[in-house]
């Protein structure tokens, strides 16, 4: 099928919408998120996607993290539920965790796998089952795309409709090749490793770009106050949660991309660039969707 796709990009400059909520509207109608991630030491991560999941509109939020830091991922926010999985003894998720972890998927409308994940080899085998085996939409961030990078041909599969965000160090460990970030190669090693995936890709950095393999954006918005950690954490969980609400992966990751972006700007007018913190982009994110509606 690769083959078949046009060897140029479409451009496209138009931000795909959430439809208005019906007043009959109930949580089911806005999706499951399954989010995986954290470890001891790394907790903060999957609750920012969580808590950012919840801001983006998904109906429920599960994140399902090793059970030594589900207290501590659970006191965060009390909106998301949480699953508590089977740890190694450096507290990550163990391999046996696959089979606690095949209802919630099963029964999920939209899946993400990594902010604070830790490696290892059993994760490497972990992730290789979600990225093999499940069909439903899924966003691969952070430490799952460190442990795809480590087993390439993993890469070429035909799969389920997937969402990958790199930053360019983990873009060019999924390469295997350097990487030279300027916005130019970044539109062209966007286009081209999403055509090869067959994956929407999201290279992340100032002007995001986000390809498909046909079509190709390039995002306007966000500030270098941005620059900080966890705020590729709130990404994946704002773009689980518009997938969750039915759009495309193309389209979920632009306009995800663009709101993520939008309350890192408005969060740097409130702060400042310097002061700017991810969980900043959380709080900012109902300006961001309410501007667009
Ligand atoms: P350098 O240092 O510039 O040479 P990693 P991570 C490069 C979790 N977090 N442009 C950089 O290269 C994440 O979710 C947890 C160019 C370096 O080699 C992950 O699970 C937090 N290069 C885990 O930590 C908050 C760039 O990539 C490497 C680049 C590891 O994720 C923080 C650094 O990246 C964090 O999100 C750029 N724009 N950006 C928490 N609160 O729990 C990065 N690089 O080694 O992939 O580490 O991104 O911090
Ligand atoms: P991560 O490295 O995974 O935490 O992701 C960092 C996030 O912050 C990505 O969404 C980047 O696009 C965004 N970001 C980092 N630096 C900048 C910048 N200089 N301008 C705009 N966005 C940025
Ligand atoms: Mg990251």
């Amino acid at each position: 099928a690769a083959d078949a796709r046009r060897s140029s990009p479409i451009e496209v400059d138009t931000l795909p919408l959430l439809a208005p909520r019906g007043d009959e509207s109930h949580k089911g109608d806005f999706g499951r998120a399954v989010l995986i991630g954290g470890s001891t030491g790394m907790s903060g991560a999957i609750s920012l996607s969580g808590m950012s999941a919840l801001r983006s509109g998904a109906g429920l939020v599960r994140l399902a993290v090793p059970r030594d830091c589900q207290a501590t991922v659970s006191a965060f926010e009390p909106s998301y539920m949480t699953l508590g999985l089977t740890c190694d003894s450096a507290g990550r998720i163990a391999l046996t965790a696959r089979d606690e972890l095949k209802s919630q998927v099963e029964s999920a409308s939209a899946l993400a796998c990594g902010p604070g994940l830790g490696r290892s080899e059993d994760l490497n085998e972990l992730v290789a089952w979600l990225y093999s085996e499940v069909g439903t939409p899924f966003v691969f961030d952070a430490d799952a795309l460190n442990a795809l990078a480590e087993q390439p041909e993993l890469l070429r599969r035909p799969g389920g409709p997937r969402v990958l965000t790199p930053h360019p160090g983990e873009f060019a460990r999924l390469t295997g090749e350097e990487y030279d970030d300027d916005p130019q190669a970044r539109r062209k090693n966007c286009f081209e490793f999403a055509r090869s995936t067959g994956a929407t890709i999201v290279l992340k950095g100032h002007q995001t770009c986000i390809s498909d393999g046909q079509q190709i954006a390039v995002n306007t918005t966000g500030n270098p106050g941005m620059a900080t950690g966890g705020t590729g954490d709130v990404l994946t969980g704002v773009i689980a949660a518009l997938l969750c609400q039915g759009l495309e992966p193309f389209d979920a990751a632009h306009l995800g991309v663009h709101v993520h972006g939008l309350a890192g700007d408005y969060a740097a007018q409130e702060l400042g660039q310097v002061s700017l913190i991810a969980s900043d982009l959380v709080r900012h994110l109902p300006a961001a969707f309410k501007s667009l509606q």
